[in-house]
């Protein structure tokens, strides 16, 4: 039988592990890493290092609605997103997240698999329709408990928690009350979920982060006439605004309530704790490296839409003035003390980084045209994700060049690519896209890194394959496939690759 194997497997060469052996890349971790800094050249196999810097934070996330599944369970109350599952046609396949990955339950062998990994650093989300069912008011302690209970697991596994308040799941009953997020009223709501779950969870958790993706959870889930998405975004709730006034005002609520929510935090978290909010800010690449074209870049950065109505003013404490011209009567009207609030210092920046636009110097008010990506660019399983791995550097240098915040230590809080992936007739799930995509992506890191730029961590997204909104459970992300029929967990080859990365501290 083992004959049979290895006679099958001699003409495909020597597996991974045997090659990494033979080339001396192995348990070159800790002590030997420093010798083979040393003597590269006498190993014709070593490859470049791409070294990252002693202590930088190597981890993987999820979110609650995308991984938890028990939906009705001991309190939970709906959120949008069950909502809007339930309306035929909306997420493919009318796949809702009622039990996605089953982590409600199976938690403790995900922690342990998470551990498995050698990360030491674990992105989670909490959901408001389970600490606060109702939006507004009571407490449901019994969703507190959850998170104690997966909190505690991790802890007992020596990883640390980093969590965020807010991954789209606004409860339902705030939609019905005041629909949701076009009310100004759901920043003191989002404030005191936040002071209610920091006060409960805030011995067991440091590293906090307020709202995921502003540019999700309204510029995807709105729209106007004349808007994108021809009158139907593919996000909860999915709603057309009257006017692009009223979405850019939908767009403030939104920033109020991370600032508030910061402060919230602040108020309650326990000493030495952090707090920022997470961001997929549109990364402009430059067209060609010329100082005309980086130019344009930092231009773009800053005064194309959103990133000029979402990041410009937290950073700033302003909107971008050539975003607002262009805007025109659409503007957002601001109250007194609103852009203190919405400026409220945060501790660093929560990057997520999947895609890219390509820019460079043109006669415009901004001085920067954004290119269309033709026919034929690499693009992964989602249709919006094209391969632009240069993204994480020029982000990341941008925050510093085009916003002239320097002392904004970034953490890339996801990057990752999704693939159709499938178990192979060995047992493998052989995701050879997702490494070149992570390993060129943390060539660019480390590139960031290497010249001088803040960046302090990279979470992968995501640990494992799960409800991927609008597209159900058809573009998978994971680092680990799950068969959602079975519930059962079957690390990728990324997995193996990206745990050999953090062993090694270095792009592999
Ligand atoms: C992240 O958003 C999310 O934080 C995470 O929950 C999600 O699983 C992950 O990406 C992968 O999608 O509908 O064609 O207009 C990434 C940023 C911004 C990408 C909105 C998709 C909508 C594309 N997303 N964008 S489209």
């Amino acid at each position: 039988m083992s004959e049979h194997h290895s006679t099958q497997s001699g003409p495909v060469g020597p597996s991974r592990r045997e090659f990494l052996l033979a080339a001396g890349l192995l348990g070159v971790t800790a002590a030997a890493s420093t010798a083979l800094v040393g003597c590269s050249d006498s190993n014709e196999f070593a490859a470049p290092l791409q070294e990252f810097p002693q202590g930088f934070t190597w981890g993987v996330g999820t979110s609650a609605y995308q991984i938890e599944g028990a939906y009705n369970v001991a309190g939970r109350k709906p959120s949008v997103w069950d909502t809007f599952c339930r309306i035929p046609g909306k997420v493919l396949g009318d796949a809702t997240g009622d039990v996605a990955c089953d982590h409600y339950n199976l938690y403790p062998s995900d922690v342990a698999l998470i551990a498995a990994l050698g990360v030491k650093h674990y992105r989670l989300s909490i959901a408001w329709p389970r600490i606060i069912p109702g939006g507004r008011g009571k407490v449901n302690e019994q969703g507190v408990d959850f998170y104690k209970r997966l909190l505690d697991e991790l802890e007992a596994h020596g990883i640390t928690a980093h969590a965020t308040l807010f991954h789209w799941d606004t409860p339902q009953a705030l939609q019905d009350k005041y629909r949701g997020w076009e009310s100004r009223e759901i920043a003191g709501d989002f404030a005191d979920y936040c002071t209610a779950t920091v006060d409960r969870l805030g011995d067991r958790v440091k590293h906090w982060y307020t709202t995921n993706e502003i540019r999700s959870f309204v510029h995807t889930a709105y729209t106007y006439p004349g808007g994108p998405f021809d009158g139907a975004p593919p996000f909860a709730p999915g709603i057309e605004l009257a006017s692009e006034q009223a979405f850019w005002q939908t767009s403030h609520n939104a920033l109020l309530a991370q600032g508030m929510g910061v402060q919230a935090v602040r108020a309650s978290a326990s000493r030495g704790s952090t707090v920022t909010l997470v961001e997929d800010s549109v990364t402009y690449v430059p067209l060609t490296e010329t100082a005309e074209d980086i130019e344009a870049t930092a231009k773009a950065f800053r005064s194309m839409s959103p990133n000029g109505g979402i990041i410009v003013p937290i950073l700033t404490g302003e909107y971008d003035p050539i975003f607002l011209e262009n805007l025109g009567a659409s503007a957002p009207k601001i109250r007194a003390g609103d852009m203190e609030i919405i400026s409220t210092p945060i501790d660093g920046f929560g990057f997520n980084t999947y895609s890219a636009s390509y820019v460079r110097a043109a006669e415009n008010n901004i001085g920067a045209e954004e290119l269309p990506f033709p026919e034929g660019y690499p693009t992964y399983q989602s249709s919006w994700l094209k391969f632009a791995p240069d993204t994480v550097y020029w982000g990341v240098r941008m925050f510093t060049e085009s916003l002239g915040r320097d002392d904004l230590k970034i953490v890339v809080t996801e990057s990752g690519a999704s693939q159709p992936d499938a178990i192979d007739a060995d047992g493998e799930v052989m995701d050879t896209g997702r490494v070149m995509y992570l390993r060129e992506t943390l060539k660019s890191a480390h590139r960031a890194i290497e010249e001088g730029y803040p960046l302090e961590g990279f979470f992968v997204w995501s640990f494992m394959d799960n409800f991927e909104w609008a597209n159900g459970y058809v573009e998978r992300f994971g680092i680990t496939y799950v068969d959602f029929d079975t519930q059962k967990r079957t690390p990728k080859e990324s997995y193996d690759w990206f745990g050999e990365v953090v062993a090694q501290n270095r792009v592999l």
